[in-house]
């Protein structure tokens, strides 16, 4: 950690931000281990989306009356904040959407009159649900072919494998930036070098890196980035999906009305230019100015203090689980981030998390939505730690002690 992040960082300060974390579950602290699931949000997002309903609410694009303009306002000002957050080019390559799965069925719906019976799609083994399933129904719908890259047990692509995938058949290479269950970086700038190697578009799903990491979308080259506002501090149902603008123009919209349409007459209907062609109906206008008030957020406290935080939180935790007898570590990538997955002997990681939830602990179990992942391990599920830059050290400990009584009572 710099001493520029010391200073800026002080857990104690950064908790009180985050009002729900001050409360008792089943009369212990709570202990919130879940930010994989879902971040938790603070004051400033909550007082902003209160405060745009109370002021401003209104529907944008609509009206020159002041509410309007003002909702508006209010509105574009968050796309731009997006813009800068991952350096986008303009805001015309950021997309409002529901969310990272919204983003990517938006990109899998609205190609399906570009791929035939001949084309590719890879993911890889390690993908959620929600970048796996979209791609098999374009698949299905029509006649492509989805192939698999492979990984290895410690949970770390094999690159040569990924790139033997590739040809120029291939359409779209879709993959995610971290797993959500093995906590795996994956080297997506190498990656999407090697796959424009082939003339090949690449899909990052960033559920998991955004506010993880420093994300520059022109630095790392992908041609489409998806994210969910609520892994960001920010609030649920609104999320992004960053496009290349040339890509975005070409790309045909795959939902109809609303501030979609230019012009509409019962022979012919003209779309709206970009962004907003594919922001069908009233966006979630609240839901993008409290994903602007989270980026602000971020900003103040310092995302790379923040990094810093979850680094070191994450190293502690490794070091700690070690304790654990007869733990094994799903996922042991060199590259990892601040999610931990294991198991612990033969017992059904469903128990430990009760056993936890007694002791106010906060984590989750099962298979993540990576059940091909789980076949792959030959497991139901995991046990899984995720961390955010508000939890402590204690915390860890006390993770550790619900641990140590689990494993003792179950085995
Ligand atoms: N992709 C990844 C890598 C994810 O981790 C998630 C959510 C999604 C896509 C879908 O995001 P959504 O906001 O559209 O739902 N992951 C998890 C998780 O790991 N536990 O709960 C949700």
């Amino acid at each position: 950690m710099t001493s520029e992040n010391k200073t800026l960082f002080k857990i104690k300060d950064i908790r009180e931000d985050f009002p729900i974390l001050d409360q008792s579950i089943n009369g212990a602290p709570l202990i919130y281990l879940d930010n994989a699931a879902s971040t938790q949000k603070p004051k400033s997002v909550i007082n902003t989306i209160s405060s745009y309903y109370e002021n401003d609410h209104s529907n944008v694009h609509r009206g020159v009356h002041s509410l309007s303009v003002r909702a508006t306002e209010l509105y574009e000002n968050s796309r731009n904040k997006v813009v800068s957050f991952i350096n986008a080019t303009n805001s015309n390559e950021i997309i409002f959407t529901k969310g990272t799965t919204d983003s990517i069925n938006l990109v899998a719906s609205s190609l399906t009159n570009t791929i035939s019976k001949t084309d590719e799609i890879v993911i890889t083994t390690m993908e959620h649900h929600s970048n796996i399933v979209p791609w098999q129904e374009l698949c299905k719908k029509t006649g492509a072919t989805l192939k698999i890259a492979p990984i290895d047990h410690n949970g770390e692509l094999i690159i040569e494998e990924l790139s033997k995938l590739l040809n120029k058949n291939t359409k779209i290479l879709a993959l995610t930036h971290i797993s959500n269950t093995l906590g795996t970086i994956n080297p997506i700038k190498k990656i999407i070098a090697i796959a424009h190697d082939f003339e090949i578009k690449v899909l990052i799903d960033g559920a998991q890196a955004i506010g993880h990491q420093h994300i520059d979308v022109q630095d790392l080259d992908c041609d489409y980035y998806a994210f969910s506002g609520h892994k960001l501090y920010g609030p649920t149902g609104i999320g992004v999906l960053y496009g290349k603008e040339k890509l975005l123009n070409k790309l045909e919209p795959y939902q109809f009305g609303g501030e979609m349409i230019l012009k509409v007459t019962f022979d012919e209907t003209t779309y709206n230019t970009l962004p907003y062609k594919f922001e069908a109906g009233t966006p979630n206008i609240a839901g993008a100015i409290g994903l602007g008030a989270a980026i602000d957020y971020l900003e103040t406290i310092n995302l790379n203090a923040c990094i810093q935080q979850e680094k070191s939180i994450t190293e502690y935790a490794l070091k700690r689980l070690g304790e654990i007898p007869n733990i094994k570590l799903i996922g042991n990538s060199k590259n990892r981030s601040s999610i931990i997955s294991f198991t612990i002997n033969n017992i059904h990681p469903h128990d430990i998390g009760t056993i936890l939830n007694q002791k106010g602990i906060a984590l989750r179990t099962g298979h993540h939505c990576t059940m091909p992942l789980m076949d792959f391990y030959k497991i139901p599920g995991t046990i899984r730690a995720s961390f955010a830059f508000y939890n402590t050290k204690s915390e860890i400990d006390q993770m550790i002690n619900g641990l140590q009584t689990s494993y003792e009572m179950l085995s």
